[in-house]
């Protein structure tokens, strides 16, 4: 037998224990052992079977890292058929979590135990696939087409009292997974308990699939494995189990061929890796019991709520006493969103805003915080009287970290004895909602300021990705990149909103001119002008009319106006009737003459600009690989995840087709679309962005 199951006799009873750490996937060698442990039961003269997991889980699902690998035989319906057509009584005791393949093989056994934490679900369409081993086809006869199309389509995982209910598990038991296995497997043989295949079941009742595919599929904003799950539901509702699982099996294959399968898988695996940096192994991060948050604004007040909910204690410091209370209203506001969802009980609410929380308007309260984050006003001289304040009062070996969406760090550093302690946090609003924080190092951020960073990131349920500095960062700069190609669309013939269109049809939550509106336009604005303060390269092209609407007092949906009208309510937009004439005078005052634009011509040009950066961005080191560029763009700027990220796309679509439109664009416009050498050089050697990453792991 394989090492990772285990074999173990009791009485009558074979007990199959997976121990394939951390999560107990079923890679080739459980499978094997799986099918050679029933063999061995039935063989000795057992008369019931036992499968529980060793460690923290029962199967987590399949192992992913063999998906796109060349299949090995057996496969896991193959594991599932078979564990279910054996003679011998087949019986689950799961605790941890039994997830896609790991609840198949738990539908295949006839009977189904669980400790009370235990959760389980079918969450193969977050992979961009759908359930391949037999899940489509037995999950709907157990607990219903319904249930089974929510837990198919959405992949949630749910806790076991609510699996119990649907019928997906038999009993809850508190205790040892081996232990309640055995006591329960002991019952169900003392009274001759029958074996139970699902497949022999009655197929479920069907409902209006054509209904429910055609909403899934507008859900999933492109996204095509949960609609695609629909179908191979509807199948268990028309043929029989045999047939299902052929119907089910053609699905999933062609699931599985797509670069949406891929998108997905690079996102999940990205997403770990982001925050485990090779310079961080074995450094101890800094205590983290106390933090100071200075400025009580939607940011200051957004990243108060965040720390209040993972525990921390916080004090918030504002200019008077006045500001400090209605910084204390908005947490008091985002903390009842917390309440509202059964995060937190009203004991809980109560805690933090009168007992974590504590108001301050003298620096002197920041004396005894671990670490102290500013989220004042966005100008550099601001910051930096904050800075010298904070060198003044706070301890020794406190972490001191800027909010700044764009500044230079270093400077704000230097304004400090101790620039080793200086750190930038970026958060993304709304601070207690959005998942992505970049940790921003400067050059003399000591490591374990960064490992701290890291830490209160995974504390707050951060996605932290590392930046370096520059203007902008990772995200902001590659933003600038791409929003500036959309800007030139503009000039040059498209409307905002075809623009904004073509990218939500590619899959954006939100094209970049309806991002702009709720993000506040006064904020490019500010950009724009400190840029052109600073002197424009007279090479890049500019202008004016986006300015204009800010003149005029359209800030986006603060104001109710700006490149769209929200007089009916923020989510009911329509073009606002002011831009396109302002548009027009600025393409006539710089002598352009519009052209069309098709859909696809946008995309590719966006993308094209966002990947160029992005390259450029990985190969200047401030990020430090280009995962950490997809992750950025996934969790913090509404990149369609089932496309990886824009340099996971880019290798999908093929670097040197882009490096090619790259190079051609560059002809009339040489400053904006100079390629990136990094580009250029996986070109030249042949190769990807995920080389780079894979070089990046070994
Ligand atoms: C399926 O079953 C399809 C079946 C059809 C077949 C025909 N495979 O998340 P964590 C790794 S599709 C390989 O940090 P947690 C993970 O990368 C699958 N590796 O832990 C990480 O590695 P690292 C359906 C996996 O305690 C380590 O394990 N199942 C797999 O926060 C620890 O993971 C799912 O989609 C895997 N299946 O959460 C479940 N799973 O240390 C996916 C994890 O090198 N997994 N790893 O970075 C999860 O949702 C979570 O891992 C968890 C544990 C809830 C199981």
């Amino acid at each position: 037998m394989t090492d990772a199951i285990g074999y173990e006799r009791i009485g009558d009873i074979a007990v199959l224990k997976a121990q394939n750490p951390p999560v107990n996937a079923l890679g080739y060698d459980v499978r094997v052992g799986l099918m050679e442990g029933i063999a061995r039961a039935e063989d000795e003269g057992a008369k019931a079977v036992l499968i529980y997991g060793e460690g923290n889980t029962y199967f987590a699902g399949a192992d992913i890292r063999e998906f796109g690998q060349p299949p090995k035989s057996p496969g896991l319906p193959e594991v599932c058929d078979r564990i279910e057509a054996s003679p011998l009584l087949v019986v689950s005791s799961m605790h941890g979590t039994a997830l896609g393949g790991g609840l198949e093989v738990a539908l295949s056994t006839h009977y189904r135990i669980a400790v009370p934490t235990a959760r389980v679900g079918l969450p193969e369409v977050l992979l961009g696939i759908l359930p391949g081993a037999g899940g489509t086809q037995r999950l709907p006869r157990v607990a219903g087409v319904e249930a089974a199309l929510d837990l198919i389509t959405t992949g949630r995982h749910i806790r076991a009292d609510e699996a119990l209910k649907l019928g997906i598990i038999d009993r809850i038991e508190d205790g040892a997974p081996r232990e309640i296995g055995l006591a329960y497997t002991k019952e169900l043989l003392d009274q001759n308990a029958p074996r139970r295949p699902v497949s022999e079941m009655e197929a479920p009742e069907p409902v209006d699939f054509d209904a429910v595919h055609d909403s899934v599929l507008k859900k999933g904003r492109g996204q095509i494995s949960p609609a695609t799950a629909v179908r191979a539901v509807q199948a268990a509702t028309e043929l029989p189990f045999a047939e299902g699982m052929k119907r089910e099996r053609e699905l999933f294959m062609e699931l599985m061929n797509t670069d949406q399968r891929q998108g997905l898988i690079h996102a999940f695996f990205s997403e770990r890796a982001v925050s485990k940096l090779p310079e961080l192994k074995g450094v101890e991060p800094r205590r983290l019991a106390a933090i100071g948050v200075i400025g009580g604004g939607t940011m200051g007040a957004g990243i108060a709520t965040a720390a209040l909910l993972s525990g921390l204690t916080v004090t918030l410091l504002e200019m008077s006493p006045e500001a400090a209370e209605a910084a204390k209203g908005r947490i008091k506001g985002n903390l009842q969103g917390a309440l509202k969802r059964g995060k937190i009980d009203q004991a809980n609410f109560e805690t933090l805003t009168e007992k974590s929380l504590t108001l301050a308007t003298d620096y002197d309260a920041l004396k005894d915080a671990d670490l102290v984050i500013e989220a004042v006003f966005e100008e550099m001289d601001v910051k930096k009287k904050v800075f010298t304040q904070l060198d003044a009062v706070c301890k020794p070996g406190a972490v001191l970290a800027t909010n700044t969406s764009y500044l230079d760090v270093n400077e704000i550093a230097a304004m400090t004895k101790r620039p080793q302690d200086v750190i930038g946090l970026h958060f993304f609003s709304p601070a207690h909602v959005m998942k992505l924080l970049e940790v921003v190092v400067a050059d003399e951020t000591a490591p374990d300021v960064v490992a701290t960073g890291f830490a209160l990131g995974k504390r707050l349920g951060k996605i932290s990705v590392r930046a370096g500095v520059c203007d902008g960062f990772i995200g902001n700069r590659i933003l600038s990149t791409y929003r500036t190609a959309a800007d030139h669309m503009i000039l040059d013939g498209a409307s905002p909103y075809q623009i904004d269109k073509a990218l939500e049809d590619f899959g954006f939550a939100m094209g970049p001119f309806a991002v702009a509106d709720l993000a506040g336009l006064d904020i490019g604005w500010a950009v724009r002008k400190r840029k052109r303060a600073e002197g424009l390269d007279p090479r890049a092209r500019d202008s004016a009319y986006a300015d204009k609407l800010c003149e005029d007092g359209h800030f986006g949906q603060k104001t109710g106006k700006g490149y769209y009208d929200y007089a009916a309510g923020p989510r009911s937009r329509v073009p606002n009737p002011d831009v396109m004439p302002l548009i027009e005078a600025e393409r006539a005052e710089q002598g352009i003459t519009p052209r069309e634009f098709t859909d696809e011509e946008i995309v590719r040009r966006y993308m094209a600009a966002m990947v160029n950066e992005s390259a450029k961005v990985v190969g200047e080191g401030i990020a430090r690989r280009p995962l950490d560029v997809d992750m950025t763009l996934l969790f913090g700027y509404g990149f369609p995840r089932y496309r990886g990220g824009p340099l996971k796309w880019a290798d999908l679509e093929g670097l040197p087709g882009l490096l090619d439109d790259i190079r051609s664009w560059a002809k009339e416009d040489p400053y904006f679309w100079e390629p990136a050498p990094l580009l250029e050089k996986l070109v030249a050697e042949g190769r990807t962005f995920d080389d780079l990453n894979k070089e990046a792991a070994a």
